[in-house]
């Protein structure tokens, strides 16, 4: 009995070490797997998304610095659950903890969804919080407080059940323009089927000190919204995503914006074809690295990679998904025989090998028989010919919730990005990426400003060369499902030391070519063009 237990110890003690210390590397790929240790339990968010059929959408969360400690801090939506604002108290590199620290006016309840954006240009981010009724611009304040401001920027919070978001600030604006997604009428004859509320477009008024009447936009039920300059021409256009549930005659939309006219929406004439799926979420990235973004736009069962093969002339696509090894459209675990439903997707390098990474978000609707109910969610690795590999399963990510938006920011300030799972009527997923110092590569986080308006710099797209590879962001606001990061932009480097990186202003403006080094902290600002490197403190602040 005695010598089994030892037996017993002895086992588990190897067992545990191995699991701690030995890096996993694809065989196939020779791909480097990041652990991602589930933080839930030492978290304290104790948030949930709950709520009956007009709940089954939604559930999002911003990610976002309210204390000025560089650590970023998340809003949560709840649906029929009061909203959360969760302040950081990581410690560099250390396990991912939050205080609770909701003021009475963000404890809102049908909050569906939530961006960062500082509208105001005043250096302090503002909230957007879209809700089943009436929509609330919160103007932040600083030390994590905020005031209503539809009133002060005359912005119509309007009674529509509001899922998606997006912004950009247009050629010499001092405002942003916003758009926002609405999804089933719920009050019109017939709802839901077939009776999708417009969106609307919100642009600065004459004034400059709020926004104009909003101009209503067809829709076909709206679940993400993405502006994204995707010809660089210099000026944004707006991606619209659509549920083909409630609209079997909707499609995917695209709308170009000109100074001073009506927007309008780009037709198959122009080269932009129909396409109609059940559009959920919409991912944005350089994949084949020609200059130009392509979209990921994740569906029930059949996710797209919509290469973008029109050369900047006319809005043409590709779809790539199958070809790449993204259609994620099956569960990688159980229930294989079922299709998956996906929701917020998102491109990073989570192993710092500067090979794009995709996440993406799965869950059932609720208990639709016919799509998969143990649905987990994927970690889709890059490979070096341009493919991916699913790593979900190595990397630790087990968890089977209904999970709809996300987060992915490095939440400790250790170089590697951590990952916020949203979960319809359970906790947030709260992943640490806990990689191995023995194969994970270099990494550099930048902060792009601007000194005058729209200061997190929308619209300008950084350039990191590294020997003769160019990885490109576009900074942007929107996409995904019901969430939005604002802040710093992460690099992997590999196993470079050094990185020049350029930024490309709104305006095309290019700054010179800078050279960093790595595992550090910039900003860089339009005025100076050059990189200022800086440490973040090692404990964020405490709440009282
Ligand atoms: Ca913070
Ligand atoms: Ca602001
Ligand atoms: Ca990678
Ligand atoms: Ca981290």
């Amino acid at each position: 009995m005695r010598i089994l237990l030892m037996i017993g110890t002895v086992f588990l003690t190897v067992v545990t070490a191995t699991a701690e210390n030995a890096p996993l590397i694809d065989e196939q790929s020779g791909i480097y797997i990041p652990s991602m240790i589930n933080d839930q339990a030492t978290s304290n968010l104790r948030t949930r998304y709950t709520g009956d059929w007009d709940y089954f959408v939604g559930g999002g969360v911003a990610a976002f610095d309210c204390n000025d400690d560089h650590y970023p801090d998340l809003y949560f939506a709840g649906g029929q659950t009061k909203a959360q604002l969760y302040i950081n108290q990581s410690k560099r590199g250390g396990a991912l903890t939050f205080a609770n620290g909701t003021a009475q006016n963000l404890n809102l309840d049908k909050v569906v969804a939530t961006y960062p954006i500082d509208i105001n240009s005043d250096g302090i981010m503002d909230l957007m919080v879209l809700r089943l009724g009436q929509n609330i611009l919160f103007k932040g304040l600083g030390e994590c407080q905020f005031e209503r401001a539809n009133e002060q920027w005359n912005f119509n919070g309007g009674d529509e059940w509001s899922t998606a978001f997006s912004a950009t600030w247009e050629a010499d604006e001092n405002w942003p323009t916003l758009a926002i997604g609405n999804y089933v009428d719920r009050k019109a004859e017939g709802t839901p089927w077939g009776t999708c509320s417009d969106n609307q477009l919100f642009r600065p008024a004459d004034s400059d000190d709020g926004f104009a009447e909003p101009q209503n936009l067809k829709a076909y039920c709206t679940l993400s919204l993405l502006f994204s300059d995707w010809n660089r021409s210099g000026n944004q256009s707006l991606r619209v995503s659509n549920d083909r549930q409630y609209n079997k005659n909707g499609r995917e939309q695209l709308w170009r914006l000109a100074p001073d006219v009506a927007t309008t929406e780009y037709t198959k004439d122009d080269g932009f074809k129909k396409l109609n799926i059940w559009g959920m979420g919409i991912a944005s990235h350089d994949v084949n690295a020609d200059g130009y973004p392509d979209y990921f736009l994740t569906s029930m069962g059949d996710n797209k990679l919509r290469l973008n093969t029109g050369a900047g002339e006319k809005p043409k696509y590709k779809n790539m998904a199958f070809k790449l090894g993204i259609t994620a459209h099956k569960p990688w675990s159980e229930d294989s025989a079922l299709l998956s439903t996906a929701w917020h997707a998102q491109f990073a390098d989570f192993n710092n090998d500067t090979l794009i990474d995709l996440f993406i978000a799965k869950g059932n609707v609720d208990q639709m028989p016919d799509f998969a109910q143990h649905d987990p969610n994927n970690l889709l690795l890059g490979k070096r010919d341009g493919t991916f590999f699913e790593a979900a399963e190595k990397a630790g990510m087990h968890a089977i919730n209904l999970t709809r938006g996300a987060a992915i920011v490095d939440l400790n300030l250790d170089g590697l990005l951590d990952i916020i799972e949203v979960n319809r009527n359970e906790v947030p997923g709260v992943l640490r990426n806990l990689a191995s110092d023995q194969v994970i590569g270099n990494w550099i986080a930048l902060d792009i400003r601007r000194l005058d308006y729209n200061k997190n710099s929308i619209g300008a797209w950084i350039e990191l060369h590294i020997n003769d590879k160019i990885q490109r962001k576009e900074i942007t606001i929107g996409g995904g499902h019901a969430s939005g990061s604002l802040g710093l932009h992460h690099f992997g480097l590999g196993e470079a030391k050094l990185a020049d990186i350029r930024i490309i202003w709104p305006n095309g403006q290019k700054s010179n070519w800078m050279t960093a080094k790595a595992n550090q902290f910039a900003t860089i600002n339009k005025q100076d063009s050059a990189l200022t490197f800086w440490s973040p403190s090692n404990n964020a602040e405490m709440m009282h």
